[in-house]
Formats: structure tokens, sequence, C-alpha cells
């Protein structure tokens, strides 16, 4: 079944009102993140990056500040969970049978028959608009929406039925040729001045039914036909086609930064420069986990110079990333028909293979980093002793999350190519 979707064909329309997602990033600013903002300035960090300005102005405002410091560090580690809590929604629109439920699953990592997949048939099915959470990312969420055009959601009212503006882009699916109600839903969403792009369904059912009436077949030159056959119909819309694998690229690239690494972390990891791209998101945030290990090797009674516990929920996420929890491997070794062993058989790095925890973190450290930043120093020379504390603590954490990235990234490396069997 995700071999079928895989072989959709989609295409983008060009023409679209860009101004929407933004106006949607403005809004997802939270009341708390809002207010994290503005008690941050107080103690001295850019609203930008989100960085403390220096060591000094970071360090003494710690260090002179009492017992809300504590308070501070829950707040500086809420802004590092901002991106997991960005909403992402998808709406998956078109007429009714053209494969909606079905690209829905695929996209969530579901086989049609499984439990908790989005209901599929060969008549009208899906009434209800009904949202599927990303199994490990539930920020993001695929809406599976009625058929457009059908007696019981005519296409005039069907956007303003299903809620549109809940939705950062739509998907438009459309089986064997783009049909009048696509282009009408097209329009009406451009209207509403939101993104959509074109999913073409059902490709391996009209390769099927090529080779079975064309003396001349080949894949080549029905998938070619396929592409024209999107173009012209819609000559006043500029359209490009690529493949499936590309529509994520695609969506990336165009939706604003933050949502687009959002989508990026979640999506499987369908090709070697996906898990490229993933590394390099997580590489960027790096440097906020280091300001916030920073700022508990800043306050004297949480002197450790790294903190394990930031330290395993980061790995943590780096794992679920890059599909390297159990959970993801036993679904991969699944589709790819490979035995979960053979997957298991190539991880390399102690992070990926055992449970994590701050105990496994500590061992794996303890030749690199300093345990412990001196308390005494801290008690007689707090400012000094804090600015010190704070800047070991700083590179330690930096440092042991890069070295985590490398070893998680080459591991899925070689897992994406064991499951392909390479
Ligand atoms: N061969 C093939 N069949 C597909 C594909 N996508 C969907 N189907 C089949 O087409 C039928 C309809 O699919 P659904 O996913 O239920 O379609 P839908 O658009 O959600 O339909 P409604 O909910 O009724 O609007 C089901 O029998 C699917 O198995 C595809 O890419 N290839
Ligand atoms: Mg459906």
């Amino acid at each position: 079944m995700l071999r079928k979707v895989l072989r959709a064909v989609w295409v983008e329309v060009k023409e679209r009102a860009a101004a929407a997602a933004d106006a949607v990033s403005g809004a997802n600013l939270t009341p708390s993140s809002a207010a994290i903002e503005a008690t941050s300035n107080q103690h001295g960090y850019i609203n930008s990056t989100r960085e403390p300005r220096n060591w000094y102005s970071c360090c003494s405002a710690m260090a002179n500040s009492s017992n809300n410091d504590i308070d501070e560090l829950k707040k500086l580690r809420a802004m590092l969970e901002e991106k997991k809590n960005t909403p992402l929604n998808i709406g998956i629109t078109g007429e009714s049978g053209s494969g909606k439920s079905t690209f829905v699953n695929a996209f969530i990592g579901k086989d049609n028959r499984d439990e908790g997949a989005a209901p599929t048939g060969c008549v009208e099915t899906t009434m209800k608009v009904k949202p599927y959470p990303h199994p490990k990312f539930p920020n993001v969420k695929v809406w599976d929406l009625p058929g457009v055009g059908t007696t019981k959601f005519p296409a005039a009212q069907y956007l303003k039925h299903v809620g549109f503006e809940r939705f950062d882009f739509f998907i438009i699916i459309s089986a064997d040729r783009f049909k009048e109600n696509d282009v009408k839903l097209a329009l009406e969403i451009q209207r509403m001045e939101k993104k959509f792009y074109f999913v073409r369904s059902k490709i391996d059912d009209n390769m099927r039914a090529a080779e079975r009436s064309q003396r001349d077949f080949t894949a080549e030159k029905t998938l070619a036909e396929i592409r024209n056959n999107c173009i012209e119909g819609k000559s006043k819309i500029k359209l490009k086609l690529y493949d499936f694998n590309l529509l994520n690229e695609t969506l990336q690239r165009e939706l604003p930064a933050h949502k687009g690494d959002v989508l990026l972390l979640a999506m499987a990891n369908s090709n070697l420069p996906v898990i490229k791209k993933k590394k390099a998101v997580l590489q960027s945030e790096i440097r906020k986990v280091a300001w916030l290990s920073a700022l508990v090797g800043a306050v004297p009674v949480l002197s450790l110079a790294v903190d394990p516990i930031l330290l395993v929920d980061t790995a943590n996420k780096y794992k679920v990333t890059f599909g390297l929890d159990s959970r993801s491997l036993q679904s991969l070794a699944q589709s790819a028909g490979v035995p979960l062993d053979d997957l298991r058989s190539v991880l390399k790095s102690r992070l990926a293979l055992e449970e994590l925890s701050p105990d496994l973190i500590i061992e794996m450290l303890k030749w690199s980093i300093p345990q412990k930043v001196g308390m005494e120093l801290l008690r007689y020379l707090p400012i000094i002793g804090t600015i010190t504390a704070a800047k070991t603590s700083f590179d330690a954490t930096e440092k042991a999350l890069n070295d985590f990235l490398d070893m998680l990234a080459q591991d899925a490396e070689r897992v994406f190519k064991r499951a392909l069997n390479r």
C-alpha cells in the first residue's frame, strides 16, 4: 500500500498565496512563550537567537538572582521544547475515493488494515473531518477530510464545512486524472490564501492498465504521459512534477523555516539526504541546549558540569528523529521485509543499542568531561566561579551533543542502507 502511494506523482501549483503560512507562524506564539521572552530579556538574552548575550551578563544575572533561578531554567527548557510543540496541520482533500485516507495512512506510517488507521473503502467512506497525529511527533497532524463534490459535501460549502482556517496547507489527492472539482478546489483554497499541492494517486493502477492495453508499453513512457497530462490539463496554472520523495523536500523548502523543520524531523528517513538534513537541524539547536546546561552549571546547587537528564532527553530526541528507537526499527523491519536483527546488527553506538539513562551518559562521557565544578570556589567567588562553571558546562555539553549526533546519524545511515539491502 505504501508503494502505491510512493508511486503517486504529485504536482505543485506555483501560483499561490505565500503570506498565509507566515500569518500562521505568527499566531503560534503561545502566551507562555511570549511570557518567557519577556522574562528572558531581563536576564540578558537576545530575542532572535534566544541565547545569552555574553557570559558575564548571563552568569552575573544568575549569580545575583535568588530562588527564581530554577523557574528561569524551567522556562529556558520550555523554549527548547518550542519546536516540539509547533503545530503543523495538513489537510488531505480531493474527490471521494481518490485515495485521501490511504494517503493519510501512508503519511503516518500505517497500513490501511492497521488498528487506528484512517478507514478506507470502495464506497464513500470518510464522513467527518478527523485529525491523525504523527505517532512520534503529535504536533504534526494529518487531517483526513471527506470527499469534495459529493451530495453530502457539495463543492460550494466544502472548505467552510471542513474548517479551512486550521490548516497550514492542503494536499489535493487526485486519482487517474485531474478533474473539474480538483481545479475548483484549488482555486477556492487559493482564494482563502492557503497553500496547496496536488498529488496524483493510483499510479500503480494506471501503470497496470497501460501495460495490459498498450503494445509498446514502457513504464517510463507511461509515467511521462501522466506527467504531461498533469501539465497540459492545467495550462493556466504552472505545474511541476516530482516523485513522492520530493513532496517532502518541496514542502520543507516552501513552508516557513520553523514549520519546515517540524515536518523534516517528523518524516521517515526516505533517503540519505533526509538524514543529513535532520542532522543539520538538530545541530543548529545544540548551542541552545548547551546554554541551558551552562545555566544549570551556573547555579551553585546544581554544579554538575553537564546535566545528564538534559543529555538523556536530547539523545532520546535524536534517536526518535532518526528512527532508531525500538518501535521505529520494528516498523521499518516490517515494511522493508528485513529481519529486525539485521537492522540492529549495523548499529554501532551504545546510544542506539542501549536504553538511555543518566548512568549510561555519564559513563560514556567520563573520560572527556570534568564531572564537578568546584563547590568551594563557587561559594567564595560567586561571579568568577559561576562564569567558570557555566563555561565548562557549555563546552562539555556542546561537545557531547555533537558527538552523540554524529554517532546516531551514522547509525541511521547504516540502518537505512541495510533496509535497502545495500
Ligand atoms: N491501487 C491503488 N489503490 C488505491 C490507492 N489509493 C487508494 N486506493 C484504493 O482506493 C479506494 C479508496 O481509497 P480511500 O483512501 O478510501 O479514498 P478516499 O479518498 O479517502 O475516499 P472517501 O473517504 O470516500 O472520500 C480504496 O479501496 C483504496 O485501497 C493507490 O494509490 N493505488
Ligand atoms: Mg476517506
